[in-house]
């Protein structure tokens, strides 16, 4: 707690490492002859966000893939998606814009202009909270 002057003091609670339910926040004075008041707040601490879901169907982990493969999944998130990023290896090579909570998404990728070897497929999902 710190004390700003006057009758001005604040103090900072991390909300973040509290459960997520009701809390009762609790400030009680003392003045100099002995006599207490007290002053209570009930508050809600809600997570930030729920986590997303992603799913990727296709490719398989160690397929190879030659001519057009469909890069496809399932993604959800219940704050609602905004959009999924697809790169391959560290380039963006597509983005699909996304609605709702659960959707579907297949993008075509051609890697007859591959070099042949290993390629890393990551997607990004971006989603409203
Ligand atoms: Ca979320």
């Amino acid at each position: 707690m710190s004390y700003q002057g006057g009758n001005l003091w604040s103090a900072s609670w991390d909300a973040g490492t509290a459960s997520q339910t009701h809390h009762v926040l609790a400030v009680s004075a003392t003045d100099a002859t002995g006599r207490t008041s007290m002053e209570a707040v009930d508050v809600m601490v809600s997570a930030a966000g729920t986590p997303s879901n992603i799913a990727l169907d296709s490719p398989t982990e160690g397929e190879t893939v030659s001519g057009v493969v469909s890069v496809s999944g399932l993604i959800s998130d219940q704050d609602g998606l905004r959009a999924v990023r697809i790169y391959i290896d560290s380039a963006l090579r597509s983005e699909i814009p996304l609605q709702g909570t659960t959707r579907s998404f297949s993008w075509a990728w051609d890697t007859s202009q591959m070099s042949n070897g290993q390629h890393c497929v990551r997607l990004c999902l971006y989603d409203q909270a």
